[in-house]
């Protein structure tokens, strides 16, 4: 059995079956394995960035790592920007990267480069296999490493050789340290901070977003008249009719500094104190009141649902959680616009739905019509970097097949990865892509102003704007095997959007707004 075997049947003993791929020479020796041990799905992506993506959804929904498969620094470099993203979202993925064989690193053939660099700034755990004989283990190794602490970017670098040679076989699962418990002392810390009568921030973010941690974070608010909230960027919500209903730290700096105004204590569940996404001229980058004191019960690596339980039980949290109660949007008349797009969203999403939100401008629309929606994840870009949600999407729809997935995508987001089309339609996938066409860099208009630049002239304002020409999603979509209409009427986005819900297979609507 050779190398590349010897790691696909590791991975397969370690748990991952699912495997996000963009091949080349140097990966042959991986896919060729694939044929010989069955067990690894592998998906095909036409972009790196969508694999990395899609490898990011398809952790946060199966709550387990898929592998990657990328070629060399070049391929690797081409997955970062998502990978930036599943690292801030605490997601485990664990990367394979082919290299040149041992003895030709010293030719400096035309894909040499320092993978090893490439991979350092979004990895947690980088290392390079040094032989044919110390893959199977390393690969083990890259599984628990993605697996710790909160979950991981783990990269295993392959030279060539170290895949086709002769291996000792396959590794067994390596065992994983339980999640550390927090001490007695921060839960009192964190009693304290509740029962002071002060306005009080529970703050929670992470594995405390899941269905029953929420519950008892809510139950524990309730008690002390504390607010709950999540940070602005999740990995996933549990939300809809039956869930918690829960405020978000707002985006815009000004509004979060309004919103958090009155706190004066913080305990901070699995989130990180809230900062600015950015520093303006004359805005503080810190959005609590200064001089707030902020209590850490639990870090994201901890044992949250412990943590809330403890809690709740020290301070006798008898009160019932926040639930929201059913409430959708009517369907709504009159001109099409974003907030339009979201309110057929809301009144018409199936249960059990998975919505992915890149709409960046009609991000606020989106979240509040579909607060009383049926039970649903909601998962949002939580590293800034744009060009998330078409992937996302398609690894949240192989992890979960039965499901309906809904990307709420803007377009200029959109145009990053829409290879993602492609893989959706190779694997029939239930996703419905919601475009939110508004034709511009929207948000960076705001941008704009906000960064004191106030009287823009056409050469910037250019730089923000997406016509000339228009981009013609329904074509692009199409063209990558994906059935696809054009909403030209609020009455038309109905229709296309029932009929999306209702019929298996990916399919994008275009929505002008
Ligand atoms: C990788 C990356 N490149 C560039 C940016 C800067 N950026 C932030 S928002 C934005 C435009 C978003 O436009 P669109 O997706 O159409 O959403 P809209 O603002 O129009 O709602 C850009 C380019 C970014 N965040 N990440």
């Amino acid at each position: 059995m050779n190398g590349a075997e010897s790691l696909v049947r590791t991975l397969i003993a370690s748990g991952i079956d699912t495997c996000f791929a963009n091949p080349g020479t140097s990966e042959m020796h991986f896919v060729a394995a694939l044929d010989r041990v069955p067990g690894m799905r592998c998906v095909l992506g036409l972009f790196e960035g969508v694999v990395s993506g899609a490898a990011d959804g398809y952790a946060r929904m199966a709550d387990k790592p898929a592998a990657t498969l990328l070629h060399l620094g070049p391929g690797l470099g081409n997955a970062l920007a998502n990978l930036h993203n599943a690292r801030k979202a605490n997601t485990p993925i664990v990367n394979i990267v082919g290299d040149h064989a041992t003895h030709h690193a010293v030719y400096d053939a035309p894909l040499s480069s320092d993978v090893e660099g490439v991979a350092r700034p979004m990895s947690d755990w980088v290392r390079t296999s040094k032989d044919a004989r110390a893959v199977a283990r390393d690969g083990a190794e890259a599984v628990a490493a993605a697996l710790s602490g909160a979950g991981g970017v783990a990269t295993l670098i392959l030279p060539a050789d170290t895949a086709w040679n002769e291996s000792d076989g396959p590794a067994p699962r390596l065992a994983l340290p339980t999640r550390p418990k927090v001490s007695d002392e921060a839960l009192k810390e964190a009693a304290t901070a509740l029962r002071s009568g002060e306005p009080t921030l529970l703050l929670v973010g992470g594995r405390a977003l899941r269905a029953r941690p929420l519950e008892l974070a809510s139950r524990i608010a309730q008690t002390h008249g504390a607010r709950l909230m999540a940070p602005t960027s999740n990995a996933r919500i549990a939300r809809g009719a039956g869930r918690v209903a829960l405020e978000r730290v707002f985006y815009p700096v000004t509004d979060a500094l309004a919103q958090l105004g009155e706190v004066r204590r913080v305990v901070l569940v699995g989130a990180q104190e809230p900062v600015a996404f950015f520093a303006y001229p004359g805005k503080p980058s810190l959005v609590l009141p200064p001089d707030c004191p902020v209590h850490r019960l639990a870090a994201p690596q901890d044992d949250i649902e412990d943590a809330l339980e403890r809690l709740a039980d020290l301070i006798g949290a008898g009160a019932p959680p926040v639930l929201q109660a059913p409430a959708r949007p009517a369907l709504p008349t009159g001109a099409l616009s974003a907030e339009a797009a979201a309110a057929v969203v809301g009144a018409l999403l199936p249960e059990d739905a998975i919505l992915i939100d890149e709409s960046i401008n009609a991000a606020g629309f989106c979240y509040r019509h579909t607060a009383g929606a049926p039970a649903h994840d909601w998962l949002q870009l939580t590293g800034g970097s744009i060009g998330i949600g078409l992937p996302l999407a398609t690894g949240a729809a192989v992890a979960c097949p039965e499901r309906r997935t809904v990307a709420l995508q803007a377009d200029g987001s959109g145009m990053y990865t829409l290879q993602a089309l492609w893989t959706q339609a190779r694997e029939n996938l239930n996703v419905t892509n919601i475009i939110f066409a508004n034709r511009a860099y929207q948000s960076l208009e705001t941008e704009l102003f906000n960064v004191g630049a106030l009287n823009p002239g056409r050469t910037a304002l250019d730089m923000l704007d997406l016509r000339r020409p228009d981009l013609d999603w329904v074509k692009l979509a199409g063209g990558m095997g994906v059935e696809a209409a054009r909403a030209d009427s609020v009455e038309r986005l109905i229709e296309l959007v029932g009929t999306s819900f209702s019929q298996p297979g990916p399919f994008l609507i275009e929505v002008p707004c």
